[in-house]
């Protein structure tokens, strides 16, 4: 008998090497002795023209091996100096921009990159960047969305308002809209910001490049969580042959998104500058670098305009809103895109219309981060729906549940059309399930007796819940490669990357399961290149569905394979024969059997033979007559590849509810209890979810209390380290998050797998914005919410 792992909270085997130091984050590559290191200098202007800049003073300077401005980048390689791409064209970006590697004649925030210095170490390097001599034309900054909008100032002068797009769409135009909002019974309308705030992985971006002049290749290692982009833009700017360059990930310190190539001016001008120079090259991001160069999200405005009946169901939302791009649109429309189309989470409005301004500003660039658009949206939809059950007097359970779409209702076709241009179609799920989980979980029917009883101390509860859908495991493609070695030890290979989500642990699980080897026995190499060369990466929690099924997929070509040689020298009927513990055995008959091991060396013909009597491959020579190979179209190796493409996304979905307390004197806010239902299909691994989940609820917790963005009038980031970005320790995460999981299988993946990865972050704003308004009997509408600014509320509100 074997035990099944998929479903088993099997212990995450990679933890031992990283929670003992072993891991190697790419400041660990040592691939020469002489490594150069590289250092950038960055505007100190949110806006400005470069007038003039002057290297002279670090040409000659000690140690200093390079000095690159815009100017010197067509002479490495003419695609260098072009804007970076921008990688998701949309239509309705009709004013998309990016940057250059190195700015051109202007900055458009602080941070971004003017020149690059390599030197002999990062001393020299800093010194050097330090001696740089720039001219400026210092220019008036788009700071925020309110100046965005009045579009007095311009953040690139041929774009008019500072509106790099505007989408609209729903199932109802603009007429048809305010027709049903004025005949609905009820209608409300609610003004919701949330504020920008930052991933801030531990470790920063990093890259190290060495030339080999000998094989003609560039090999990169690069902290991503996109090896196959690097690849691609390193070559194309390189002007060199995708097989020129190799692209390896070592561990990853963390990326929730902002690791994603667009690429990154440093991912291509380490590479660069290591051709040119036939030196390894080395670029570590520092703290600052990463809050000031790197990527932001979040910031968003949102108005709600909504009608509904005395039940609470939405006959007609109508919503507008204005996203802070910052400065570039690397990825055009996919954050406010994924806001628009997932806001609506698990209800069904009779109308819906959604329609957003995309505006530059002149602050970093936005890019996704872990949720990508859906806390924003989620803060908007579940903040609605507590208002229309205060309106109402009900129980803001009784009007979700009273909007849900039904289980026997799937497919689901929302009318709205995703980012490529697909229709958004839900795929199965059950929420009234969930809601009653979810109920049960937090104590919802029971709270209004430990509220009294909390207010008979003189302290302040209250209760929040919020809904989410989630569209995971996006396409287009991921793509595997199971090897059985000859030791019965089995490789696979994956292109996506890893940045801590178990999946060394996960991926051998369902090795294990689909061949029939030893889960011991799997190793699990990701975001190698040289090892898998098609792959696109880890984002959008596809990483369980796409690469999972290729994983599964290539698992069982190669069982089937073993079948075939096993077969026939077992002399048996294939469909006899079983897999077990890396044994191929004829079923019921365990003695006639012969190890993974052996049936690998077999799949050589041409040299080994199978001996009955010791059950072992004996070795002979080319010219022995030896057997003929076992299947006659099938490749010597005892291994199997395969892609996986899914027809469209699969839909997670979860719900979130908070007891928290509040303090009456210092408006400080407790948690006393999170409880979270999700469901994302079959689970592979419960104990790598839970995980997930914790991790994405303490980033939650951290986006709803503490963390933000605070940029003065002049667009200087004045929180950029982790002094003053309040990034919360342990004491401020739950201690204890209750979870319980409910599996409503994909029906569009062989193993009907959801993704997981994203979803503890989705509904934080929304459920602690609900408890706290729950505590409080104040209006909460703008987030993250900080003891001070808890304060002020309280104070302004009981003076109106
Ligand atoms: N899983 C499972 N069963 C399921 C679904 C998932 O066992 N039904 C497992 C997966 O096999 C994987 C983990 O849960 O080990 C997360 O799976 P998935 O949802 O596929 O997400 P990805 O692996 O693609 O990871 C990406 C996702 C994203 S988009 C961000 S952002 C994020 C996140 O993962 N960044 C992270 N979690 C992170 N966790 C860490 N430690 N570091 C990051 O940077």
């Amino acid at each position: 008998m074997t035990t099944r792992l998929t479903g088993a909270p099997v212990q995450r085997t990679e933890d031992r090497r990283l929670l003992t130091g072993a891991g190697r984050f790419v400041d660990d590559v040592q691939v020469g002795p002489q490594t150069l290191h590289a250092a950038v200098l960055r505007s100190p202007h949110a806006h400005a023209r470069i007038v003039d800049i002057d290297v002279d003073a670090v040409l000659d300077l000690e140690g200093v091996h390079l000095v690159w401005t815009h100017e010197d980048l067509a002479g490495v390689s003419a695609p260098l100096a072009e804007p970076l791409p921008l990688l998701i064209p949309h239509p309705a970006l009709t004013h998309g921009r990016t940057q250059h590697a190195l700015a051109r004649d202007e900055v458009n925030h602080v941070g971004e990159a003017v020149a690059f210095v390599v030197a002999d170490d990062r001393y020299v390097a800093e010194d050097a960047v330090a001696r740089i001599r720039v001219t400026w034309e210092v220019l008036e900054p788009v700071v925020g969305l309110e100046q965005a909008r009045a579009g007095e100032r311009l953040v690139h002068d041929d774009v008019p308002g500072n509106v790099g797009a505007r989408l609209e769409q729903g199932t109802a135009d603009a007429e048809q809209m305010a027709a049903a909002l004025e005949a609905a019974p009820h209608r409300l309308a609610l003004d919701l910001e949330v504020e920008r705030s930052a991933c801030t992985p531990l470790e920063g971006r990093g890259t190290v490049a060495r030339w080999d002049p000998d094989s003609d290749r560039l090999q990169v290692w690069t902290s991503t969580q996109t090896s196959t982009g690097v690849r691609a833009a390193v070559a194309a700017r390189l002007g060199l042959d995708l097989g020129q360059v190799d692209v390896i990930t070592p561990d990853v310190g963390g990326g929730f998104g902002v690791k994603i190539n667009h690429p990154w001016p440093e991912e291509l001008l380490v590479p660069a500058a290591a051709r040119v120079l036939g030196r390894v090259v080395k670029f570590t991001e520092d703290r600052r670098e990463h809050f000031v160069s790197s990527a932001h999200e979040r910031g968003q405005l949102q108005h709600v305009e909504v009608g509904f009946d005395d039940e609470g169901r939405l006959l007609a939302l109508d919503v507008e809103f204005w996203h802070d791009h910052g400065a570039y649109t690397p990825y055009g429309l996919i954050v406010p895109i994924i806001t628009s189309t997932q806001l609506l989470g698990p209800y069904k409005p009779q109308l819906y219309r959604v329609v957003f301004e995309s505006l530059y500003t002149n602050t970093t660039m936005v890019t996704p981060y872990r949720g990508a658009g859906r806390p924003q949206g989620c803060y908007a939809m579940e903040r609605t729906m507590d208002a229309i059950a205060a309106h109402l007097g009900r129980d803001r359970t009784e009007v979700r549940a009273a909007n849900f779409i039904q289980p026997d209702e799937f497919p689901y076709d929302q009318g709205l059309v995703f980012q490529d241009g697909r229709e958004l179609e839900y795929d199965s799920g059950d929420y009234p399930a969930l809601l009653e989980k979810a109920k049960a979980l937090v104590g919802w029917d029971e709270f209004e007796t430990f509220r009294a009883e909390m207010a008979a101390e003189g302290r302040r509860v209250g209760i929040g819940l919020a809904c989410y859908v989630e569209g995971t495991g996006v396409g287009p493609y991921e793509g595997a490669h199971v090897h059985v070695e000859t030791s019965g030890k089995v490789k696979v290979a994956t292109g996506l990357t890893t940045q801590g989500q178990g999946h060394q642990t996960v991926f051998a699980q369902l090795v294990a399961d689909e061949l029939g080897c030893r889960f011991e026995d799997v190793e699990v190499v990701t975001g190698d290149t040289r090892r898998m060369p098609y792959a696109v990466g880890t984002f959008a929690s596809r990483a369980a569905v796409m690469s999972g099924s290729a994983i599964h997929l290539a698992a069982k070509r190669t069982k089937e394979k073993a079948l075939r040689i096993a077969a026939d020298a077992l002399e048996a009927d294939e469909a006899d024969l079983e897999i077990v513990e890396g044994s191929v055995r004829v079923k019921g008959s365990p003695g006639s059997a012969i190890d993974l091991g052996t049936v690998a060396v077999l799949s050589n013909p041409l040299r080994y033979a199978f001996d009955e009597a010791s059950k072992a491959a004996t070795q002979f020579s080319v010219g022995d007559p030896g057997r003929p190979p076992v299947a006659e179209d099938d490749e010597p190796g005892l291994e199997g590849k395969d892609f996986y493409s899914p027809e469209r996304a699969t839909f997670a979905s979860g719900i979130h509810a908070v007891v928290v307390e509040t303090d009456p004197d210092t408006a400080e806010v407790t948690i006393l209890k999170y409880a979270v239902v999700h469901d994302c299909g079959t689970l592979v691994n419960p104990m790598i979810v839970e995980g997930q989940i914790h991790g994405g609820v303490a980033q939650g917790v951290a986006g709803a209390l503490f963390e933000r963005m605070a940029y003065d009038e002049s667009g200087q980031l004045l929180n950029a380290s982790f002094m003053d970005f309040l990034m919360p320790y342990v004491t401020e995460v739950p201690d204890g998050i209750d979870i319980d999981h409910q599996e409503t299988p994909s029906p569009l993946n062989p193993l009907g797998i959801k993704g997981a990865g994203e979803a503890g972050v989705i509904p934080s704003a929304a459920v602690f914005a609900a408890a706290i308004e729950d505590a409080e009997g104040i209006r909460v509408t703008r987030m993250p919410m900080s003891p001070s600014d808890l304060f002020h509320l309280r104070t302004d509100q009981r003076q109106e």
